[in-house]
This record gives structure tokens, C-alpha cells and sequence, in this order.
């Protein structure tokens, strides 16, 4: 009968020192026997043929042995990973492969790879000290960072085949991960003093996949952008209903009429902060727009953070302000986290700082109903 092989040559016997003939393999007491070697590794289909009679074929994986002249070669992926604080998701894959060494390379197979942690100020571990290599040659295991950061390839990991001197090796930073801050505000203010108001935001701190961060310090400042000269003036809700059909009679939309019953204030002049050039809070040559002598309107509030986020990854930022300027003020909040290696930052849209609602409603003058500002012109004082 006659054997073929799609990978490697057919001998006769089994130290492989005589090739099979053309004229095929004798058939002793219903037995064929034949022996395969190959210089690569893979899979092989041999296929038997009995002339003029059936055939059978079967796969047959070459692999290439494990000798003194293989090579071994690690990598981590990703090599920069964060720290675990809680769970242990922050890892690096490494992969081993290991080739014969001969002048076709093979993949060697059921090699033993010793994992060693040789380096790690992280406090990290490995998934599993020992692996061994598949038909691809390959083994892997994973390192697991631990809770404290690295300097750049802080962690140094040695792979060795089992039972050789065969080592190689690969690095690994832990590093923070990156930070996200995000604010927001309620719809309510709070009244600490009969002069003040407070307004508070929750800062978020999330890592990338959204977890929150603690123990993440959190600062903030306030810029004020803008501030308006002008005056209040009040509609009753008859008023405004009369405003509402005016505007529908003359083919408005009804949101067209921006006045609410209560205090409006009129902003007559929006006069930018005279800290424009250098944003310094000193009065520089030329930023004295209306000439009074000093910045205006300076830094009529200020704000506190409650200092590190929590476990929630929250903390809370705080703005009091002087009644008297809600409404005449355009500000932007910017807040910004940091922790060793790493910062965040986040900014509100300018805003206009707000006034209580029942303040506006009130029989009496509202505060700031004297414009701390004043109603002329920009480049004028008052
Ligand atoms: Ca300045
Ligand atoms: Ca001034």
C-alpha cells in the first residue's frame, strides 16, 4: 500500500534512517507500519492508499521538541496599567513564546514557563507562577498591579524555561489611572447669613471605565468674567399676561417675553472683568478701564472645597457670595483634582450668579436693587 504525508518525509523505521520507496509499504499479517519526521512543526494529514482498495486518512501535529538551542521571548500588554485598590482588574498580559532555535523556528510545545516577579514596588502578583506553551508556542499568565504606583518600568518581570537557563524578561509601569472630574449644581441656594448666599456643587471623581476615585484632592477657583451695570424693575402677573398677549397678537411666540412677575433685573452693560490682561488680581498698567483706581468688580465671593473626594469619589465645592451681587455677576467655576502623577480639571459655562427666588418675589426691594456696580457705562465708576 502506499502513504502519504502533507507535512515531513515517511521512513521505514523508527530511528527515521531509511525513506520509504515508491514502492510503497508491505502489509504483514494486515499490518503497515511507516514512520514520519519533519524539520517544522504543524499538522500533518497522512493519507494510506491500498492500490485499487480504499484509502484512510488522519492528522497527525508535529511538534517541535524542547533542546538546548531554544529561545525564549516575553512581552507585557498593556505595559502601563493602574493601580488596584479594591478589585484586581488593572493587569498586564504577559506571553511567552518559545521557537527550537533551528534554522526553521519552530514553536516549541509543552514548554514550562516560570513566571518570576523580580521587581515590584506595586505589591502586584501573578495569576499563576507556571504555565506551558500550546501548538502556538505560546504560554501566558497574567500580572495583577497592586495598590501602590511604580516609577516608568518599575515592574520587572523574569520568564524562564522550566528546567534551563533559558530567561528572558519584561517590564511593566503601574501608574494612576487617568482622572475625570465633572460638576453639577442643584437648584437651590442656601441662605447662611441674612448678607449671603451659598451655593454648593458635588464633584465627581471617575476613573476611565467610570468607578468613582477617592482620596483624590480636590481645589476649585472662581473667575469672574463679567459684570453688569443696570436696574431692577417689577411686573405684577397681570403685566406680564398683557406683555404675553401683546406678543401673540403681533405673531410672537409667547417665550418672547422673557420678564417674570416679580423683580427683573435689567442688564444695561456688561463690562468685562478689568483683570484681563495679566489675571493676576493686581491692577496692571492699562487694565484700569474706568479709571476709579481700582480692579473692578475684584473677587466679590469666594469659594472652599471640602478637600478629598470620598469613597463615593465625591467631594463638595462650596461659593458664597454677597446677596447684593447675585444677578450682576457672570462667573466660571473651574475645579480641579489631583493625586500624585496625575490632575483633572473641569469648568462650568460662565453663569450668572443666581438669586433666591423668594428674594425676587419679595414686596421689597430686592437685594442689590442699588447696583453694587452702578448703571453708567462701562468706563465709568458708578
Ligand atoms: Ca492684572
Ligand atoms: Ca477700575
Amino acid at each position: 500500500m502506499n502513504i502519504t504525508a502533507s507535512r515531513g518525509a515517511l521512513y521505514t523505521d523508527s530511528v527515521c534512517s531509511q525513506a520509504l520507496t515508491a514502492s510503497g509499504v508491505p502489509v504483514v499479517a494486515g499490518d503497515a507500519a511507516a514512520y514520519i519526521r519533519s524539520d517544522t512543526a504543524g499538522v500533518a494529514t497522512i493519507i494510506a492508499t491500498v492500490v485499487n482498495g480504499p484509502t484512510a486518512q488522519t492528522n497527525l501535529e508535529l511538534a517541535a521538541p524542547l533542546t538546548s538551542t531554544a529561545t525564549i521571548a516575553v512581552q507585557a500588554e498593556p505595559a502601563v496599567i493602574g493601580t488596584n485598590a479594591t478589585s484586581q482588574s488593572e493587569r498586564s498580559r504577559l506571553s511567552v513564546v518559545v521557537r527550537d532555535g533551528t534554522v526553521n523556528n519552530n514553536l516549541v510545545k509543552d514548554a514550562v514557563i516560570e513566571f518570576t516577579i523580580t521587581s515590584d514596588p506595586s505589591g502586584g502578583s501573578l495569576s499563576t507562577p507556571v504555565a506551558t506553551t500550546g501548538s502556538d508556542g505560546s504560554a501566558t499568565v497574567d500580572f495583577i498591579a497592586g495598590a501602590a504606583t511604580t516609577q516608568t518600568n518599575g515592574v520587572q518581570i523574569q520568564a524562564k524555561i522550566q528546567g534551563t537557563s533559558k530567561t528572558a524578561g519584561t517590564t511593566i509601569t503601574v501608574s494612576r489611572k487617568s482622572l475625570f472630574i465633572t460638576a453639577g449644581t442643584g437648584n437651590t441656594l442656601e441662605v447662611p447669613n441674612t448678607t449671603q448666599y451659598k451655593q454648593d456643587y458635588s464633584v465627581f471623581v471617575t476613573d476611565a471605565t467610570g468607578n468613582p476615585v477617592s482620596g483624590v484632592t480636590v481645589t476649585a477657583s472662581v473667575r469672574v468674567v463679567h459684570y453688569y451695570k443696570g436696574t431692577y424693575t417689577t411686573y405684577t402677573q397681570q403685566q406680564v399676561d398683557a406683555m404675553k398677549a401683546a406678543a401673540v397678537a403681533a405673531g410672537l411666540p409667547e417665550s418672547s417675553v422673557t420678564v417674570k412677575a416679580g423683580w427683573n433685573a435689567q442688564l444695561t452693560y456688561q463690562c468685562e472683568n478689568e483683570d484681563s490682561g495679566t489675571m493676576n488680581g493686581i491692577l496692571d498698567t492699562g487694565e484700569d478701564f474706568n479709571l476709579n483706581g481700582v480692579l473692578d468688580p475684584g473677587t466679590p465671593l469666594n469659594v472652599s472645597s471640602s478637600g478629598q473626594t470620598d469613597a463615593t469619589g465625591t467631594a463638595i465645592i462650596s461659593i458664597r457670595y454677597p446677596k447684593d451681587r447675585a444677578n450682576w455677576t457672570a462667573i466660571v467655576l473651574t475645579v480641579r483634582g489631583s493625586v500624585t502623577g496625575t490632575e483633572a480639571t473641569y469648568s462650568t459655562q460662565e453663569y450668572i450668579l443666581p438669586m433666591l427666588a423668594g428674594d425676587l418675589q419679595s414686596q421689597t426691594n430686592p437685594p442689590g436693587y442699588s447696583n453694587p456696580y452702578g448703571v453708567n457705562p462701562c468706563n465709568i465708576a458708578n
